[in-house]
């Protein structure tokens, strides 16, 4: 039997208490974060494993949270292929831009346990830190995802290049994807075999796709990539931004827990994806509002789970800059005091 709260709602085993942990927790709304970035910059920190350490557990001490995330970026592991990632101005950006089959041809290929060792060395340092208090995630960003920063070259609101690339070079796309799904697959593996107790995929960028495209150019490599990392107590998290349309599709799916963004109605979720855990949905702008607003909303998503096993509360994306923290603390006692309440 799991021993963290969180691990048995992965599971949808009966636990007591609703478990939370927000996306992107460990960031720059928080102060602490900031002062830390002060000193170092972006890539400094994510490459130090006690800075890392330090940031990871920063959003457990501040405001409690069930479980820690691993301090990272989905798109580090894309540099030993041969792009250079920079996060100075803002947005990270990306060079040089994959655009044609030539391109994808002359990327390296390259052993996560060699050239991401720094990030396992990190989650090894973590775990001492956080001596058995949460439970760690691991993380990668989805094969799509992470091909669509490739061709786009950084964040996009179109994404035109991706979609050109996909359609104009399905071999070529597909060539690309089947890599970094092998690779995100095995370096999930690394990761878990490092310490971490629950891995999660970001496929923020595949709801830009046509249903019958959202199958072939990602599902089909998510299903890949957790094939590989597949192993016993460790749960597997899919979070799909705009997850909606999706729902049937990832019923297909073999892994525990399918995290789902905020437009999402959390009742179709748990009827279509039953079997599975759902993690979700606070709208992230909304702790940009008053904090009554923020508690009735908080309380009315609980109502929706109220007595379930199979949920784990987070936001529908990730938690944004201009967050104030006074509302993140609100939701956390919110969701805690709710439990003891549904004991009762
Ligand atoms: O200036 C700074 O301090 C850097 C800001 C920052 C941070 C704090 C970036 C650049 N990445 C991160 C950390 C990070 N990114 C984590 C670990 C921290 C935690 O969760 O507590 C994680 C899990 C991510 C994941 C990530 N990076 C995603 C998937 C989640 C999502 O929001 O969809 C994506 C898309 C990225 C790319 C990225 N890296 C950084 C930024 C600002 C972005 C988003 C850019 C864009 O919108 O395209």
């Amino acid at each position: 039997m799991p021993e963290f709260d969180f691990i048995k709602a992965a599971y949808g085993l009966p636990h007591d208490r609703i478990p939370i942990w927000i996306m992107r927790q460990a960031g720059r709304y928080l102060p602490e974060y900031r002062a830390v970035r002060e000193k170092v910059s972006f890539m400094e920190l994510c490459h130090s494993a006690e800075l890392m350490a330090e940031v990871t557990k920063q959003p457990i001490d501040i405001f409690g949270f069930d479980a820690a995330i691993l301090f990272s970026d989905i798109l580090l592991p894309l540099e030993p292929l041969g792009i250079k990632v920079s996060y100075d101005n803002g947005g990270p950006a990306l060079t040089p831009q994959v655009r044609t089959p030539d391109d994808v041809a002359h990327l390296k290929t390259y052993e996560p346990a060699d050239e991401m060792a720094y990030v396992l060395a990190g989650i090894k340092e973590i775990k001492k830190r956080l001596d058995g208090i949460v439970p760690l995630i691991g993380f990668c960003g989805s094969p799509f995802t992470l091909a669509s920063y490739m061709v786009e070259g950084g964040g996009s609101s179109r994404f035109a290049e991706i979609k050109k690339f996909i359609y104009n070079h399905p071999k070529a796309a597909h060539r690309l994807l089947g890599q970094l799904a092998e690779q995100t697959g095995r370096y999930l593996k690394d990761q878990i075999n490092a310490g971490v107790d629950v891995v999660q995929l970001f496929d923020s960028w595949g709801g830009i796709l046509p249903l019958d495209a959202y199958e072939e150019f990602s599902l089909r490599y998510i299903k890949m990539a957790f094939e590989i990392c597949k192993t016993e107590g460790v749960p597997r998290i899919l979070y799909l931004n705009n997850t909606a349309p999706y729902l049937k599709q990832l019923a297909e799916l073999d892994c525990e827990v399918i995290g789902v963004d905020w437009r999402t109605d959390l009742n179709d979720a748990m009827n279509i994806l039953s079997g599975k855990t759902i993690q979700g949905n606070l709208d992230p702008q909304l702790l940009f509002g008053p904090g009554k607003l923020v508690h009735e909303k908080t309380l009315e998503l609980l109502e929706t789970v109220a007595g379930k096993d199979n949920f784990i509360f987070n936001l529908g994306h990730g938690i944004q800059p201009e967050a104030l923290v006074d509302n993140v603390k609100l939701v956390v006692e919110t969701v805690h005091s709710f439990n003891i309440k549904r004991d009762q």
